[in-house]
């Protein structure tokens, strides 16, 4: 097992939705054992501590975005932050709500583009998070990073996008909630979707493991953003918004340990922790569990691989 240098970015952004508490994420999946459960598999770990937004002008409230400036803030200092990891390991960012991958998918991007690889995304989530700030209807930009990313229009006032990411890069998986724009613009778009339909009908196995083997077979960098809602809320309840249906903590683990065998992530983000939600600390340790398969953790040395 190859021995990694895993970077603990606390991220406790808390402004991409109007239900507050993700801001106590970071030092939750801390507790649960973060970084010991990945000493234990052998990798070293520097936790940078938790960030703060570059300086923004308080939000008025006025207009129909939640906190938009106080994001903007956050996706500049993350995607400062993000390019400086990508030179010295493997980032772990740990939120904070999903707005915080505005900046985190961002700025990696931006650190492939100049190391000459294509950047994927693997987006885990019950949601698709594909608004922009004009199509959204709550207002809340933890539904748009992936709106941002891809570089669509509304993004007036965030940091301009140096890179894009692809759209044939980004793959959807575990989808049971997106809403009517949100399904157009993915219908136009080259995204690579699966709902929780497909994966009870084929399993998950087939649609990752496609997927993984085309970023191998163009050599890219790998992006891993998990939501907690991409599980199934009876077994992790601490998020705000609960989508039933998810997928069972066997669908995570496999998930976790196809993309640790295929060796290609070279970044994560764990999202939507609201560690005030929890039940005694389960979903952080799910969480932490859930990373530690991503980075080795295995039931036998040697993997055992059902689909060729
Ligand atoms: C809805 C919206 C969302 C996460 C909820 C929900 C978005 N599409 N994303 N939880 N992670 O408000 O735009
Ligand atoms: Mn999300
Ligand atoms: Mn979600
Ligand atoms: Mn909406």
């Amino acid at each position: 097992m190859k021995h990694t240098d895993c970077i603990l970015i606390g991220a406790p952004v808390d402004s991409g939705k109007r239900r507050a508490g993700c801001l106590m994420g970071p030092d939750a999946l801390r507790t649960a054992g973060l970084a010991e459960a990945l000493r234990d598999l052998g990798h070293r770990v520097e936790d940078l501590g938790n960030l703060t937004p570059e300086p923004y002008s308080p939000d008025t409230g006025e207009g129909p975005l939640f906190k938009p400036n106080e994001t903007a803030g956050w996706t500049a200092r993350l995607i400062a932050t993000a390019e400086g990891a990508m030179t010295r390991g493997l980032p772990i960012f740990l939120g904070g709500d999903h707005a915080l991958s505005l900046g985190s998918v961002a700025g990696v991007t931006s650190h492939a583009a100049r190391a000459g690889r294509p950047q994927f995304v693997l987006w885990l989530d019950a949601h698709s998070d594909f608004h922009t700030p004009e199509t959204t209807d709550s207002g809340n930009l933890h539904g748009t990073p992936l709106g941002y990313v891809t570089g669509r229009s509304g993004f007036a006032g965030f940091p301009p996008l140096t890179t894009p990411v692809q759209q044939e890069n980004i793959c959807l998986l575990g989808l049971r909630s997106v809403d009517d724009a949100e399904r157009a613009a993915l219908e136009g778009s080259a995204i690579r979707r699966h709902d929780m339909r497909e994966i009870d009908e084929r399993g998950i196995a087939r649609p990752l493991g496609d997927f993984l083997d085309r970023v191998a077979a163009e050599n890219g960098m790998l992006h891993v953003s998990l939501d907690v809602d991409f599980l199934d809320p009876s077994i992790a309840p601490a998020v705000g918004t609960t989508v039933p249906g998810g997928a069972t903590i066997r669908e995570g683990h496999l998930v976790m340990e196809m993309i640790c065998d295929s060796g290609l992530m070279t970044s994560l983000d764990l999202v939507e922790l609201n560690p005030f939600l929890d039940n005694r600390g389960r979903t952080a340790q799910l969480l932490v569990d859930l990373t530690a398969s991503a980075l080795g953790r295995r039931v036998f040395d040697r993997p055992t691989r059902a689909f060729a």
